[in-house]
């Protein structure tokens, strides 16, 4: 991982060397004078830095970077509270397999335990949610200690990493050799495990694919669609995985998913886990295969039929080569297309309907008018994310962020300043409850300082929805969930430098979006939306 070439400087240019040759091109990060100088390297080698409000979108900024650009995405956090503030962020890239690293400032190891300002041991706090969490201990051990940490990182199953200097280690100049070009390891995955699988795909006589964000993340869209195509399966999308096949492809299923696994013999799960979000693996009497992109990934509360385990493109491409007997799915594939278009007319009509209160359906009716194909929609709240889910259908793949498995409110806007980062010139869309604007909606003037305009639009019903139905409908009664009515979201984004308006009549709804995506600044559309409104749950599956 070393080279025999040298490199000089103190700990921020030794890192920031190493950090470049892994094609990290920025960083995130909140000012802390641990840290300031990876900071000095940065400034006096033109290498951006954004800041934020709270640490924790400075690591959510580095896990969009990472999800939508398959590289990594850096984090630098002061020590202390700085490295705690992320730990959600962490975790939320861990739970999303997302390649990001978290520098951490950390207290001096010469009198480590004399009680310096914000010593604590980080590593032992942040292991539970990285694949590698170390100190580094030495100035010359800077750079293969980023080389290392980023490549378990990048190495499948992808995931978080955390390293942390001391301040006498990250101040002080030396020498060191630097790292050599990063090489990841591919997972080869057993031949015979991927033919079982191709077989038993091939003679299915109602095969379904479920694809997830693994098969985003590891650049393996091509080689799914190939799959599907060459063993003529319908696929279901979840995740990044959203797109992987546009819309109008004719194995492209989204809104018959229960129908599917209704009538299915095998179902295949690829590059996504077996989790809440799909039955936890049970599909009834249907055989299942897992294609996951490393033997840790593999479930461990149930055993499917076939579960190849290595690089999805390797795995996809020998579906795709099948050569053996196949079923004739075209039957099956036709009732799940009567399925689907039905579906899709009852979803039109509530797209376009004229309530009073406005429901959320109608916002992402207007909505789709205005998105682009390529345009990056980003969910961060309860029910209102949930519509979204349903109602808007990602074109293309590695457009859609929502939060994962970990569900962690608050990625909001982290995530829009990493998508804004990556495309500066595409619509940049989040879709908010009004709930978890709390959690981030502090850092639109980091985005409105940084000139980083997205549209944020909220979808305000006074109320922490996604709790407030369930516990009525439990207890008869529900406390700790309502928000202030009609708030003006707005507002705030104006006096944090932005722009806005609310909207109460779904007809204003259109122009008020187009005003959004125009005008150039973060802009924040607050949609006052119906309260009695509420997603139904059983919808998850549907
Ligand atoms: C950090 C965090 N805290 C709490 C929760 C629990 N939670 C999940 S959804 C939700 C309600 C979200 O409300 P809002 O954003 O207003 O969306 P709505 O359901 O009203 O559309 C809450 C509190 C969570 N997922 N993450
Ligand atoms: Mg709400």
């Amino acid at each position: 991982m070393t080279s025999t070439e040298r490199i000089e400087g103190h700990g921020g240019e030794l890192a920031l060397a190493a950090l470049r040759a892994y094609g990290v091109t920025e960083m995130f990060t909140l000012s802390g004078g641990h840290v300031f100088p990876l900071y000095d390297a940065a400034h006096k080698s033109g290498f951006p830095i954004y800041d934020v409000r709270h640490e924790q979108s400075a690591v959510f900024a580095a896990e969009a970077v990472a999800k939508l650009q398959r590289r990594p995405g850096l984090a630098v956090l002061t020590a202390g509270p700085g490295v705690t503030n992320g730990i959600s962020g962490l975790t939320s890239a861990y739970f999303n397999g997302a390649p990001v690293l978290v520098i951490g400032g950390r207290a001096p190891a010469f009198r480590w335990g004399a009680g310096s300002l914000q010593e604590i041991d980080h590593v032992p706090l942040v292991a539970p949610v990285t694949k590698h969490a170390a100190t580094v201990l030495a100035n010359d051990e800077i750079p293969a200690a980023i080389a290392g940490a980023l490549t378990a990182a990048l190495t499948p199953h992808r995931g978080p990493a955390f390293l942390d200097m001391p301040l006498e280690v990250i101040f002080s100049a030396g020498d060191a050799p630097a790292v050599a070009d990063p090489a990841i390891p591919v997972i080869e995955p057993d031949p015979d495990e991927v033919a079982r699988a191709a077989r038993l795909i091939a003679a299915a006589e109602r095969p379904v694919i479920i694809a997830g964000s693994d098969v985003y993340a590891g650049d393996a869209v091509a080689a799914l669609r190939e799959a599907a195509e060459a063993l003529h399966v319908p696929v279901f999308t979840n995740g990044m995985g959203r797109g992987a096949l546009p819309p109008e492809h004719p194995l492209a299923f989204a809104k018959s998913r229960r129908t599917a696994l209704k009538g299915a013999d095998v179902v295949v799960v690829i590059g996504t886990p077996l989790d809440f979000r799909l039955g936890f693996g049970d599909f009834g009497a249907a055989q299942v295969v897992h294609v996951v992109d490393a033997p840790s990934q593999r479930a461990a509360h149930t055993t499917p039929t076939a579960a190849p385990a290595g690089d999805l493109r390797l795995i996809l491409s020998a579906f795709a080569d099948h050569d053996g007997t196949r079923a004739d799915h075209t039957g099956w594939v036709a009732d799940l297309r009567q399925a689907e278009d039905a579906a899709k007319a009852r979803d039109a009509e509530e797209m376009t309907a004229e309530t009073d209160p406005i429901r959320p359906a109608r916002v992402y009716g207007e909505l789709r008018r205005v998105l682009a194909r390529d345009a990056v929609t980003i969910g961060d709240g309860g029910d209102f994310v949930s519509y979204a889910g349903r109602y808007l259908e990602p074109a293309q793949p590695g457009t859609w962020l929502d939060p994962g498995p970990y569900g962690c409110l608050g990625t909001g806007m982290g995530y829009a300043m990493g998508a804004r980062v990556t495309y500066p010139d595409r619509q940049v869309c989040v879709l908010m409850g009004d709930g978890a604007a709390g959690f981030s909606l502090m850092d639109v003037e980091s985005l409105a300082r940084q000139q980083l305009p997205v549209v944020i639009v909220v979808g305000n019903n006074g109320i922490w929805g996604l709790e407030k139905h369930p516990m009525r409908a439990m207890y008869g009664y529900d406390v700790a969930a309502d928000l202030q009515p009609e708030l003006r979201y707005d507002d705030v984004v104006k006096a944090l430098g932005g722009a806005g308006e609310t909207v109460a009549k779904a007809a204003d709804l259109g122009p008020a979006l187009v005003r959004a995506f125009d005008s150039g600044v973060p802009y924040l559309v607050n949609v006052l939306t119906d309260p009695a409104d509420a997603y139904p749950r059983s919808a998850n599956l549907a």
